[in-house]
């Protein structure tokens, strides 16, 4: 008997959101290695975080597609565990995205990076569909509606669709299986910064065009090797968090956006506190919603701070179970009066952190996952696979 109680101990104590076998993607016909992905993503919480990066297998602050090299790579020897990839422009029927990176190289890099066993998430910052402009060119009111069942832009906005799913459906692995993705679309959608944003829609608005967009590659597509991600930007309830958020049968993983704009000391202490306070809400919304927390976008461009990467960043993250991170871009020089990266290269001031910070043992890299722990189902005790560290 006293057995019996410690066995139903241990099972109560031990069954968390990380390991819930009834937990599965919204797209019931998900393929198996998407499954697969959707469940190992979940396990691996309880090992740590994985480290991603966006375009790192593209270019780095002083180089362009090279084969082969990250920046990440050419300082730790490694590669991320997960990439990040654009398809802003694709709608238009370009070769390049906005960031000049061809789409062709980016099926290659995410091909090369799914036979590790890498995890790959795309963003999209399509045009403003009603005015033709950029992504950051709102028409308050106006751009939402447009492209909703019935309107002007519906027809338009579903062709861009189209594009978006010939893209993904070329995406295969080296048997013809769907490569899965975690597709990142309308993010940062508190801020006024995109047509999609805040004050430029309402909620059903929203919510109407991020279920056109999920049903349309879903089930007009017969899309089945997505994962949803809904990510906001900073933010500072969970209503706020929620006030837009598309509904259960909608999203796979919840996240939110949140860079380092202030220096000095007590720029460290606001991210370490601001992050530290979202990720906790973060955490409550994934339990009570049964979601995948991911923080999906993160940096602080330049890096000013030589210990930034163990004395704020692990302060703020290192103690919360969340799936990924994902660094934006080592885009480098941009103007004269504007260069962008969020993780070093060789020889920046924050290098020899940054080998700390890949070194904490919650913190994963390419070496501590493989194909196999990703994208095959594995037990859902973490402890029944190994891990490299
Ligand atoms: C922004 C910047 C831009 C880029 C855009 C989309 O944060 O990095 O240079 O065009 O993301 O990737």
């Amino acid at each position: 008997m006293k057995k019996l109680f410690s066995y139903l101990f241990f099972i109560a104590v031990s069954s968390n959101i990380y390991a819930q076998p009834t937990s599965s993607p919204i797209d019931k016909k998900a393929t198996k290695e998407t499954k697969a992905l959707y469940k190992n993503l979940r396990s691996l919480m309880s090992k740590g975080i994985m480290f991603g990066h966006q375009d790192d297998p593209a270019y780095g602050v002083n180089w362009k597609y090279q084969p082969g090299r990250s920046d990440i790579k050419d300082i730790t020897g490694d590669y991320p565990a997960l990439y990040g990839f654009e398809l802003g422009r694709i709608e238009l029927d370009h070769t390049l995205n906005l960031d000049s990176v061809p789409f062709d190289s980016a099926r290659r890099y995410i091909e090369q990076a799914y036979a590790r066993g890498g995890v790959i998430t795309i963003s999209w910052h399509l045009n403003n569909p009603l005015n033709g402009e950029v992504a950051w060119a709102p028409e308050p009111g106006r751009a939402v509606a447009s492209v909703l069942p019935g309107r002007e832009k519906n027809t338009l906005y579903k062709s861009w669709l189209d594009k978006v799913a010939t893209f993904v459906l070329s995406l295969k692995g080296k048997n013809g299986e769907p490569i899965p993705v975690i597709f990142r679309p309308f993010h940062e959608l508190n801020g006024n910064w995109f047509w999609w944003g805040k004050d430029h829609c309402t909620p059903q608005e929203f919510e109407q065009l991020w279920h056109l967009t999920v049903s349309y590659l879903k089930d007009k597509k017969n899309i089945h090797q997505i994962l949803y991600a809904f990510s906001t930007d900073k933010f500072s309830s969970k209503e706020e968090y929620l006030a837009k958020y598309p509904g259960d049968e909608w999203v796979d993983i919840i996240g939110f956006d949140s860079y380092q704009r202030k220096g000095g000391a007590e720029g460290n202490a606001d991210y370490i506190k601001a992050m530290d306070t979202m990720l906790t809400m973060l955490d409550e919304i994934a339990v009570e919603k049964n979601k995948i927390p991911a923080l999906t976008e993160f940096g602080y461009s330049e890096i000013p701070d030589s210990t930034w990467w163990t004395n704020v960043l692990y302060k703020a993250i290192g103690h919360h179970k969340i799936s990924y991170m994902l660094a934006w871009r080592n885009a480098g020089y941009k103007s004269p009066t504007e260069t962008e990266y969020y993780v070093p290269y060789k020889g920046q001031a924050s290098e020899k952190n940054f080998i700390k910070f890949y070194q904490m043992p919650n913190i994963l890299f390419q070496k501590n996952i493989n194909y196999k722990m990703i994208y095959q189902t594995v037990p859902l005790s973490p402890s029944k696979y190994k891990l490299n560290k």
